[in-house]
């Protein structure tokens, strides 16, 4: 025997067990007590450690996107899009190791991965000059346009204060008052709000960032994940079964294709919008609630994602995963969009608190490059800073920031009055225009029975009545005809 392993009676080899600090233990089975039927004994420090350990296990969860699932994989690109962007992730010939995690937004770790919801669509790219992070939804718009409404908005989808139950008539109170949140509830109520599993739905950066060239050249750009496997949904019956019977279904899809060599990819496609164009675009082009039609700015290849690999381990891997949109890389910056400027805040903030103030040195997290941050100490660091000295600047060795690096700040002129208020409206802007051509448009008679029948259904569940005739209007804003199906199925005329 190597000193490391029994043999057991299987005469089957297995490791030793230790506690925490690689002590080998007595038994798995038995506490340290007085003779077999005497008081266990304080110095059990073994059985204080399991039990400690089992009670601190927790770390509070996603305060949104708390379930979902995730693995590693890679992208390569497969055109040539160095014209828009010097990012090293999108060169040509490029391949770049990756995560991505995938999820609901409301519910909670242990809900439905089928109830209806967007899905998020988190990717981690870990490129030669640091992470880069998109993280998006499977859907390109979102139901509000300004972080400020953000926090009220999850609010109203989450449980009533009161009785601690999903609540239907909060939603629709919230939505029928907000009429910015028509486009994303048009997405969100049709066969998009519930994915036949990640594999089978698109993904969207939903917001506008901004790409820079060698030249140092501008561009605003969308990003678009089109699956590869086809986008394909749930009906609301099936997602409602399928609640009951595995309410880890996506999750065990998608850990069971990989598993069996089934690896799912997406083709990225990209808007491409001039610099130049934006103030005078018809829509508002950083109007989170907006798309750039196709027409107008027809999708370009830049490359395939694919994931093939399962985490070793899903709490380490995916549960403490750390997404960040301002993880933007040099030849990729933000846009004016003043959701994604609040996202910026959000994520690093949150991580802090869920994870950590050193959650950038967890396996998920870290860095494949160097990493020369003055950022030292603090709680569960074990990486030691990578400087000379513990201050900037210093002359033992630096390190020190260099622009020929890094390039200039990817950034846009601004100027004016601070103010408080909506974005200044372009042409075609308006709350209900784009959700209409959606719904008269880009769904066949058939997708738009299905979403008659999913908005009346789920309005016909404890939404009270001045909600509801609210609701009414609301898809008539959106369109007539919908909006009359829905109430007279609603009113069971
Ligand atoms: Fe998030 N969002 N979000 N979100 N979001 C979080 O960060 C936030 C928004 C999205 O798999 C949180 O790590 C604000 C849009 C995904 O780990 C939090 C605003 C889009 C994930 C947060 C938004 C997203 C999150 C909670 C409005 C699509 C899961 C846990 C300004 C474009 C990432 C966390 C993962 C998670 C903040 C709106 C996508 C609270 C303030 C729009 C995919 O920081």
């Amino acid at each position: 025997m190597d000193g490391r392993t029994l043999v057991t009676e299987s005469s089957r080899k297995v490791p030793y067990t230790t506690d925490n600090a690689g002590i080998p233990v007595e038994s798995d089975a038995h506490s340290l007590t007085v003779s077999p039927d005497g008081p266990v004994l304080l110095h059990d420090h073994y059985l204080i450690e399991k039990m400690a350990q089992f009670n601190r296990e927790r770390v509070p969860e996603r305060v949104v996107h708390a379930k979902g699932a995730g693995a590693y994989g890679f992208f390569e690109v497969t055109a040539d899009v160095s014209q828009y962007t010097k990012a090293v992730v999108f060169q040509p010939g490029t391949r770049t190791e990756m995560l991505a995690r995938f999820s609901t937004v409301a519910g909670e770790q242990g809900s439905p991965d089928t109830w209806r919801d967007p899905r998020g669509f988190a990717l981690k790219f870990y490129t030669e000059l640091g992470n880069y992070d998109m993280v998006g939804n499977n859907t390109p718009v979102f139901f509000v346009r300004d972080a400020q409404k953000f926090q009220d908005f999850i609010h109203s989808q989450k449980r009533h204060p009161a009785t601690g139950l999903r609540d239907n008539d909060m939603q629709w109170d919230f939505w029928t008052l907000s009429p910015e949140t028509a486009h994303q509830v048009a997405w969100l109520m049709g066969d998009r709000g519930i994915p036949k599993s990640y594999r089978f739905m698109n993904g969207y950066s939903s917001h506008t960032y901004l790409w820079v060239n060698g030249g140092g050249e501008r561009f605003w750009v969308k990003y678009h994940f089109k699956t590869d496997q086809g986008v394909d949904f749930l009906t609301q019956a099936e997602a409602d079964d399928l609640a009951g019977r595995d309410g880890d279904l996506h999750r065990r899809d998608l850990h069971g294709a990989i598993a069996s060599g089934d690896a799912p990819s997406w083709t990225l496609k990209v808007q491409i919008m001039p610099f130049d164009d934006a103030p005078d675009y018809r829509f508002n082009p950083f109007d989170l609630t907006k798309v750039w039609p196709h027409g107008d700015y027809p999708l370009i290849e830049v490359g395939r994602m694919t994931l093939n690999k399962n985490p070793e381990d899903y709490f380490v891997h995916i549960e403490q995963a750390a997404f960040e949109p301002s993880n933007l890389i040099p030849g990729i910056g933000p846009s004016p969009d003043k959701m994604l400027l609040g996202r910026l805040f959000s994520y690093p903030d949150t991580h802090r608190y869920r994870i950590g103030p050193n959650y950038a040195q967890l396996p998920p997290n870290r860095p494949r490059s160097a990493v020369n941050s003055y950022a030292k100490d603090g709680p569960m660091r074990y990486a030691p800073a990578n400087t000379a000295m513990p201050y900037a600047p210093n002359s033992y060795g630096g390190p020190a920031a260099d622009v020929s690096v890094s390039g200039e700040p990817a950034s846009w002129y601004s100027a004016g009055e601070m103010v408080r208020e909506a974005y200044t409206l372009h042409a075609e802007d308006d709350d209900w225009g784009q959700a209409g051509t959606l719904v008269r448009t880009v769904l066949d008679d058939a997708a738009r029975e299905r979403l008659v029948s999913n908005v009346a259904g789920h309005l016909q569940q404890g939404v009270s009545p001045p909600v509801r005739e609210r609701a009414f209007q609301y898809w008539r804003n959106i369109d007539q005809d919908i909006g009359d199906r829905i109430a007279k199925q609603v009113n069971g005329g």
